[in-house]
């Protein structure tokens, strides 16, 4: 096809540099990784509160975690694999939350600096030509405010790095904080680019509690949790005026913005009828732009969705094809058979862009990677 001349950018791809997997390690409690008595057994990544699961021995809590976490190698082999040309990596959840305050502006420094190296290291060398890398940055959350604008503005220095990554909860208190302010603004005034991604998902007594995610494992907190995870968030935001205060934030958000583009219509229509707000005869500050705009404006959408409906859902939303990029989640959802081949995860979402835009080679080519290449100002 016409799109095979084309390059295919993955921006939703993610690694837990050795630096971080060493960190978990160190730890027993959420997020952690165990390590089991039997040597040959890869060790397990604990890392969601459902994971720990207090009726399972350690050794089958969580998921393995093996060098497809870690490795550059690995992640260029996937690549290769799946026809990749260029591959945004981001440190994937939970970043760096978790850390003690004094730590975090340290830590995040050199996880930055070692995927910045890597990225120019790989992206210079003739061994791995028609592979490149880039990244997104990761933020000292836990630290005060000042430094997490001062690693934001470091990191434009940095010409591998092509945003950050981040999760819901800001410092503690949700992006809806006006705490938040300052860095909104240093994110916008560097024109940084947030890759919105979720983490804590819903409380476990919201799929039925613990003994049915204990018998349904992943599927509950990822299929719907994270998504509704992210669709809280931004509506948070929203809802708080984050994009009337900074027009120029950018957000790109994780699983084609969760519920939010089925649901923005509502959203709008709630904030119509609300008489909380003062453009209602109420007391509270409401939104001043439209949830259309903001989508239309403010935010990109990735498109790891594996469904038509969705997919569909998130360009119409976007208002248009020109802010919807491609992903892979990479290394979660691995092939739980054998290793070598593609993986269904990856494929089954090329078959749904594929199928959404059956017949529009231009717009499968600007999903696939001209988007990223576009919005990012990736060299290729
Ligand atoms: O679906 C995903 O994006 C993920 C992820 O990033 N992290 C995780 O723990 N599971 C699934």
């Amino acid at each position: 096809s016409s799109t095979s001349t084309s390059p295919i950018v993955d921006i939703h791809t993610h690694m837990y540099p050795p630096s971080y997997i060493s960190l978990l390690s160190k730890r027993t409690t959420v997020p952690y990784i165990y390590q089991p008595s039997d040597p040959t057994a890869d060790p397990r990544l604990i890392i969601l509160e459902s994971d720990d699961d207090p009726s399972k021995p350690k050794e089958s809590r969580g998921r393995p975690v093996d060098s497809t976490y870690s490795s550059f190698d690995k992640k260029r082999e996937f690549m290769s694999i799946h026809g990749i040309s260029c591959s945004v990596i981001s440190l994937a959840n939970p970043w760096l939350d978790f850390l003690d305050p004094e730590i975090a502006l340290s830590t995040a420094v050199a996880i930055n600096d070692d995927l910045e190296n890597e990225c120019a290291k790989n992206n210079s060398s003739s061994e791995h030509q028609g592979l490149k890398l880039y990244a997104f940055g990761t933020l000292p959350l836990s630290a005060p405010a000042k430094d997490i604008v001062s690693e934001i503005h470091r990191l434009k220095f940095l010409p591998h790095m092509k945003g950050v990554i981040m999760g819901t909860t800001g410092l503690g208190q949700g992006l809806d904080d006006p705490a938040l302010n300052d860095v909104y603004a240093a994110l916008a005034s560097t024109g940084t680019i947030v890759f919105l991604h979720p983490h804590y998902g819903l409380p476990a007594e919201a799929f039925g509690g613990p003994s049915v995610v204990s018998k349904t494992g992943h599927v509950l907190p990822l299929a719907l949790g994270f998504p509704l995870e992210t669709t809280i968030a931004v509506s948070r935001m929203y809802l708080a005026g984050v994009w009337d205060q900074h027009p120029k934030l950018e957000f790109l958000l994780a699983h084609s913005g969760g519920t939010l583009p089925f649901l923005a219509g509502r959203l709008e229509s709630c904030v119509a009828h609300e008489r909380e707000f003062i453009a209602n005869g109420g007391k509270t500050q409401g939104p001043e732009r439209s949830i259309w705009d903001v989508l239309q404006n403010n935010i990109y959408l990735d498109a790891v969705i594996y469904g038509k409906p969705g997919l569909k859902a998130a360009i119409e939303a976007a208002g248009s094809v020109d802010r919807v990029m491609f992903g892979t989640d990479h290394p979660f959802f691995p092939p739980l058979g054998e290793e070598g081949g593609k993986w269904l995860s990856v494929e089954s979402n090329k078959t749904v862009i594929n199928g959404a835009l059956s017949q529009d080679d231009q717009s499968i080519k600007k999903i696939l990677g001209g988007n990223a290449v576009r919005v990012l100002g990736l060299e290729l």
